[in-house]
């Protein structure tokens, strides 16, 4: 793994396995501190290589220690085989045989998350992408698919439940105390998608039945104390499976169904066949416990790693070149389903901000990517926003020019045609251009050309001819790699919006919203029969991941958020008008000049307060100002202190201006039903809290109500708000120690508690948050090793807290360089993610941009660095 100049490896380079693996029987014999692991592999050449005489080659980690290998039963001597840092070849291969190998692993000296470690004194494995390779030697890619029969032995009283995919088919006794359980998968399979699981767990149960009548046994395992925590997973399993069948027809197909959540994971979690690992953070929720956030988190986490069972593991990728295959269209299939769990634009709103704030920025980084990239160095590093949330957009694109019928009828085809298969993307856009009839190649630069679009719309009304007309001009800024960018096609839905707010119709049939799709560098819509000039209303819903520019007025804004029959678009316009007067007071801000807050919005926003026959949750995301990241994402320069500033300022005029309005809001969102984590109530909710951010600006209004609001709450939702509400005011810091204090010692036993708790602290604004940070790490609410304890507090802080971490001195910069080199030799991928905030370097003024620059420099002159943060670092530099 590590690697002074790490390999490139590209996919032009793409070669089909010279070798297949018909059949993988492992044995896990687990003890105290090793792991024998013991493997046959029935393989034969394979029939499309280029070459039939090839040796064979595995892939094997430097920690596998070799005890034996056979052909065939056949032990082979020292000259038939060599062994390299991360592989073992046989020569003189024949075109059938059984590879036998013995290594003894030690998982639990695996500090890395990635093949068998421990998490506390659980066993478990993440083999996505290449983590196998440290489990066993084997052909470690997605293209090799195999039959798996693994056979688990571990003590019985330690380690009671043992588990791994497919179906228990054998189970017993050994001596010693110890017992085993023999699991096999009838489903082919990528060794990237094997799982066991050995520990002390206990499980909630429940079935479904799937639509052809098969009783399915559902079970999630957690630990005793966390018992309580898994209802709203279950539900959301069921609701999945349902919604899976109705909407793309896809049941499951195994007997059983498994969820084991554990406390350290690299990432959300992992959809290895019948045997779903979760991070706890993505399964386990009780109101006492989690956010609304979070319950709608392990809503969405667990229907997409169910999802993934079609998208992903029945239909599986050829390389990890072909990621977004799997991961664009499963996010995809997960965002339909939260939106039609709950709101579908509240959940467009929130994934569009997502998008902006976070894709866009990595689009306009140093590690800007093709959703099919065409190079990497570790494949770890691309599960990155473009990957997913920018490849579930060019699914997205796909459904909007094809419609409904087509688009199901291409995911049919692409399922049925696939079954069983490693296929790359260009065979989903084929299935999807095969239906359709429509003609996708210019579509399908999406996958191959990073960067962002920009369209720049200009509008001409001619009264005479009564015509209006929009022109249309796309361009993509330059990235890595890539200039000279090609018009992509542009799927744009609009309509007009008319002096009275209604939609005009468009065209002959009436149509009030049209998809045009975008294809040329430059082109024009003329619209006809329109009697007055229009309000353009355009890329409804966000129908494509784009920066559209249009000079709108103020007044155009507020006649859009107003009238728009969009709702996604009605809180775009306000969010244009929020960024205009925002940008205008930043300008203002470093100029040195006075600044006055923009009456127009203060009126939008009273208007919002006062009417409550709007809903809740719209009237919450429309009160939200562009966040600082997503201002920074903006900005060509990002001067750190006075977008702070400005935006305080905003916050702090509208709540002044608004006070009244603001507190009525406030008491009258008051719930008085049970808690409940259903839409209505989280948008009440969330609007309440909004609202009591805005209240704390004032001094002493909402330092009483945060307060109460603290000690009164009956689920976490209210009570991290209003934690959030006290750190942050600093004529709340009395309370808010007093808080921090009682929150603490409430959730003592509560990780996932303790560590939003970190959390709210690693994003204080307030000064001197670096210090606070250190001494956070200090506590035994902090373990290094945790990746969601190290995510909590210094992710949160370099990510989240911008303020405190652009200090000027560079301590900040300094800090997260420290942390990342230690965790370089824990954590690879923790280390790697941790880098991301210093990769905006070029963004930033003199001195954080040297500062910054230092710091990437001292981590790159780190000997024994990990290729995962070599090669961000490298690439940032
Ligand atoms: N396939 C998973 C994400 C995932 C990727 C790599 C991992 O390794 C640490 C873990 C999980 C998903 O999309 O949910
Ligand atoms: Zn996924």
């Amino acid at each position: 793994m590590k690697d002074a100049t790490p390999q490139t490896i590209y996919l032009k380079n793409y070669r089909v396995p010279d070798f297949l693996i018909d059949n993988t029987d492992l044995v896990f014999d687990l003890h105290k501190d090793y792991c024998r692991v013991t493997s046959a592999l029935t393989l034969r050449r394979n029939p499309d290589s280029q070459n039939q005489t090839a040796a064979l080659t595995l892939n094997g980690g430097s920690g596998l220690d070799l005890q034996r290998i056979e052909r065939d039963g056949q032990a082979l001597s020292q000259e038939q085989y060599v062994r390299t840092e991360d592989a073992l070849t046989i020569s003189q291969m024949p075109d059938n045989c059984v590879i036998t190998t013995e290594v003894l692993i030690k998982p639990h000296l695996n500090t890395t998350m990635m093949g068998l470690y421990k998490s506390r004194t659980l066993y478990c494995t993440q083999c996505e992408a290449e983590g196998f390779r440290n489990i066993t030697f084997y052909l470690d890619r997605p293209d090799v698919m195999s039959e798996f029969t693994s056979k688990l032995i571990a003590d019985r009283q330690q380690y009671p439940v043992l588990l791994s995919n497919g179906n228990a088919i054998e189970q017993g006794t050994v001596d010693d105390g110890r017992h085993y359980v023999v699991w096999h998968d009838p489903f082919k399979k990528p060794a990237y998608l094997f799982a066991l699981v050995a520990g002390d767990l206990s499980v909630v149960e429940d079935t479904f039945t799937t639509q052809s009548g098969r009783d399915i046994r559902l079970q999630i395992f957690v630990e005793q104390k966390d018992l309580n925590k898994c209802d709203h997973a279950m539900l959301s399993l069921k609701n999945a499976m349902d919604w899976d069948e109705q909407t793309y027809g896809r049941e499951y197909d195994l007997d059983r169904f498994m969820i084991v959540a554990v406390d350290d994971f690299n990432m959300g979690a992992m959809e290895n066949k019948g045997l779903n690992i979760f991070n706890t953070s993505a399964v386990l929720a009780n109101p006492q416990t989690t956010t609304d956030a979070a319950f709608q988190r392990v809503e969405g986490i667990v229907a997409h790693e169910y999802f993934h069972n079609w998208s992903g593991n029945r239909v599986t990728c050829r390389d990890w070149f072909q990621l977004s295959l799997k991961e664009g269209f499963t996010v995809y299939r997960d965002a339909q389903f939260s939106a039609d769990m709950n709101s579908s634009v509240v959940k467009r709103i929130e994934d569009v901000v997502y998008l902006r704030t976070y894709q866009f920025a990595e689009d306009a980084g140093p590690m800007s990517h093709p959703v099919q990239p065409d190079s990497y160095m570790e494949i770890n590093n691309f599960y990155t926003l473009t990957v997913y949330e920018k490849g579930a957009e060019v699914v997205g694109m796909i459904h909007a020019l094809l419609g409904d019928k087509k688009f199901r009828q291409g995911s049919d085809l692409y399922f049925s045609r696939h079954d069983g298969q490693a296929v790359t993307i260009e065979e989903f856009v084929g299935a999807m251009e095969e239906v359709s009839g429509t003609d996708l190649q210019q579509f399908r630069r999406w996958y191959k050309q990073s960067g962002t679009p920009v369209v720049e719309v200009q509008s001409t009304y001619n009264a005479e001819a009564k015509t209006y007309s929009l022109t249309f001009t796309q361009s993509c800024p330059n990235t890595p790699g890539q200039s000279h960018k090609k018009p992509f096609i542009i799927p744009i839905k609009l309509g007009l919006v008319g002096a009275d707010g209604q939609d005009l119709p468009l065209n002959s049939k009436g149509d009030q919203s049209i998809v045009h799709p975008l294809s040329q560098a430059t082109e024009t819509l003329v619209f006809e029969n329109i009697s007055e000039p229009p309000v353009p209303s355009l890329l409804r819903g966000f129908s494509a991941p784009v920066k559209l520019n249009y000079a709108y007025t103020s007044d155009q804004l507020a006649h859009l958020m107003t009238h728009d029959s969009d709702g996604f678009n009605r809180w775009d316009a306000g969010q244009t008008l929020c960024f205009c007067v925002l940008q205008q007071l930043i300008e203002n801000q470093i100029a040195g000049r006075e600044l006055v807050m923009d009456k127009q919005l203060t009126e939008v926003f009273a208007s919002l307060l006062s009417d409550h026959s709007l809903d809740p949750a719209m009237v919450n995301l429309m009160l939200q100002l562009p966040s600082e990241a997503q201002l920074h994402e903006r900005a060509d320069i990002i001067h750190v202190q006075a977008i702070h500033r400005a935006r305080q300022f905003a916050r702090k005029s509208i709540a002044q201006a608004l006070q009244e309005q603001l507190l009525h809001t406030y008491q009258r969102l008051t719930e008085t039903e049970d808690y409940a984590p259903v839409s209505q109530q989280i948008a009440r909710r969330a609007l309440r809290n909004t609202v009591l951010g805005y209240l704390m600006q004032i001094d002493n209004i909402g330092v009483d109500l945060a307060w109460q609001q603290f000690n009164s709450a009956n689920n976490m939702t209210d009570k991290a708000a209003a934690l959030t509400a006290l750190v942050n005011c600093p004529a709340a810091q009395d309370k808010a120690q007093q808080a921090l204090q009682a929150f603490e010692q409430q959730y003592a036993e509560e990780t996932l508690a303790i560590n939003l708790w970190l959390q709210i602290q690693a994003t204080n604004a307030q000064p001197d948050g670096l210090q606070r940070i250190k001494a956070l790490m200090e506590t035994s609410a902090f373990s290094i090793n945790n990746p969601n304890k190290v995510r909590s507090l210094i992710g949160a802080f370099c990510a989240s807290n911008p303020i405190n971490f652009h200090e000027l001195d560079g301590s900040g910069y300094q800090f997260l360089q420290q942390q990342i080199i230690q965790l370089n030799d824990l954590n690879p991928q923790v280390a790697a993610r941790l880098v991301t905030p210093l990769t905006r370097w070029k963004k930033l003024p003199e001195p954080n941009r040297r500062l910054m620059r230092d710091a990437l420099q001292q981590i790159a002159n780190q000997d024994g660095l990990v290729k995962d943060v070599r090669e961000i670092v490298t690439k940032s530099l």
